[in-house]
């Protein structure tokens, strides 16, 4: 399921991250050589290393960027940017926008979600993949640690991905995904032994830090890591210490400060995540960040019911975001800057995928980030999220019990493992909670995205959006 692409750029900081970033090399040389593979041709350049009118003046980048894909051609042309996502070509660009053009006319998937296994305490393993917009945690839930319960029971959770995957049917009818990726390129800001062990596992040794503070020891360190150092250099290079911060708000570490690290040192990396076949997807997850209205999950009826519940995907945005606070944006599938042509056909190719299919995948939406009348969260979230993986994993295997309300099918509060947390059935019910009048502006935002894609859209998307108003 590999793909081929060879970048020409300007840039070490581009050779030394795709090193980590992509499978690299003589083995790809010998594969060109075969010349039965396409091969997409990538060129990057910073452009003019001055700053703007000052010949005198280094400068990272060019002042105009122009980051151009050629979906018919299949090359991508990107001048002006050091970017990750501009830069490191082998990623968005190609695995998601060229990617997902190549895999609409060949009949697969260029998905933004990541892949997880999960393991039983039987042995038994189930994959999910699953797409959030950013800054929702994906890399997180992606390593997932269980509760101490589950893991004395034996539940295990394996890391495949956590950014991209490329879905496709098998001989025998069942989707199969590979992580097109060698490394992970994570936002670093949040990341720390508390939220997420193995991604600092994964970045001890072989890591690229792009944007961190830089500890008088030769160290990193970022926002949400832990404690700060009494005084670092921060990502600009200048003097910080952690009273510069209180009083001016100053950060060590860029806010979107990243790090590349290989894929291969997380300590819950997936035997299989490297096997050319991909491995069997039993379920796909939906999510998002929303305050309100969104329960914590819930299961599509059918495919096109999770279809539309992909399709009309939002988050909340934040402070950094322009815009209104707390106003919902759409992202479809978390796919709305990276797919490489119209978004009412990839509806369409979503809908139509189902006909290769054996078995067809069950489809769920999550929300870790619902909040109480007082503004906090109510769930817990991090690792305590495995016991409603731990549900969708039932239902998918078709044993876990639900019932039906207007949005789809929900878990009862005694059908979740609550062991060793404090969870009251209220509280729960409070979370689920699918409010009527809430609902009635959710499904007027639907009418909104589908508007802006009328001419494209699939009868399916109509249909179920009439049949949710029916059934509220
Ligand atoms: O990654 C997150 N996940 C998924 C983890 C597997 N984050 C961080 C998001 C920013 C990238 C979360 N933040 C999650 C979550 O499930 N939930 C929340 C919201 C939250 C934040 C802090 C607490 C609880 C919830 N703190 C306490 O309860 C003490
Ligand atoms: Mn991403």
């Amino acid at each position: 399921m590999s793909q081929i692409g060879v970048e020409l750029t300007d840039s070490a900081y581009v050779v030394v991250n795709m090193r980590i970033m992509a499978r690299i090399g003589l083995p790809v040389f010998k594969e060109i050589d075969k010349g039965e593979k396409q091969v997409v041709p990538c060129i990057h350049s910073v452009g003019a290393p001055l700053a703007p009118g000052q010949a005198d003046v280094p400068w990272p980048c060019n002042k105009e960027k122009y980051i151009v894909h050629f979906p018919e051609a299949r090359e991508i042309w990107s001048y002006g940017s050091g970017y990750g996502g501009n830069a490191l070509l082998g990623k968005k660009c190609f695995a998601l926008r060229i990617a997902s053009n190549i895999a609409r006319d060949e009949g697969w998937m260029a998905e933004h979600m990541l892949i997880l296994g999960v393991e039983d305490p039987h042995g038994e393993k189930t994959y999910v993949a699953a797409a959030f917009p950013s800054a929702c945690g994906k890399t997180n839930f992606a390593m997932l640690i269980p509760p101490t319960h589950f893991k004395r029971k034996g539940w295990k959770v394996w890391t495949v991905g956590d950014d991209i995957a490329w879905i496709k049917p098998d001989a025998n009818g069942r989707l199969r995904a590979i992580n097109p990726e060698a490394g992970f390129f994570g936002v670093a800001p949040g990341t720390s032994m508390k939220t997420n062990p193995n991604a600092m596992l994964a970045l001890a040794k072989n890591t690229i830090f792009t944007n961190v503070a830089l500890t008088p020891d030769g160290g990193v360190w970022w926002e949400g890591m832990g404690l700060p150092p009494v005084e670092c250099l921060d990502w600009q290079g200048k003097k910080w210490t952690p009273e510069l911060a209180e009083g001016s708000g100053v950060k060590a570490a860029h806010p979107n400060a990243r790090f590349t690290a290989p894929a291969s040192q997380c300590p819950t990396i997936d035997p299989a995540w490297e096997d050319p076949t991909g491995v069997p997807i039993s379920a796909i997850i939906f999510g998002g960040r929303r305050g309100t209205t969104m329960p914590l999950v819930y299961q599509a009826f059918n495919w096109s019911g999770g279809v539309y519940m992909g399709a009309t995907m939002g988050s909340e945005m934040t402070a950094a975001a322009a815009g209104t606070l707390g106003k919902v944006r759409r992202d479809p599938m978390a796919m709305l800057p990276f797919c490489g042509y119209h978004m009412g056909d990839y509806f369409r190719h979503w809908i139509t995928m189902q006909r290769k299919l054996s078995e067809t995948p069950r489809v769920f939406n999550v929300n870790w980030f619902r909040r109480d009348t007082d503004g906090k969260f109510i769930w817990p979230g991090f690792g305590e999220n495995m016991r409603i993986l731990k549900w969708i994993v039932d239902r998918a295997r078709g044993r876990g019990i639900a019932k039906e309300t207007p949005i789809g099918w929900m878990p009862h509060y005694e059908d979740i493992d609550w062991t060793d947390l404090a969870f009251s059935k209220e509280q729960f019910e409070n979370l689920q909670k699918v409010d009527r009048a809430a609902w009635r502006q959710e499904i007027i935002g639907h009418e909104e995205l589908f508007l802006d894609l009328h001419d494209r859209l699939p009868k399916e998307m109509i249909y179920e959006r009439e049949l949710l108003i029916c059934r509220m």
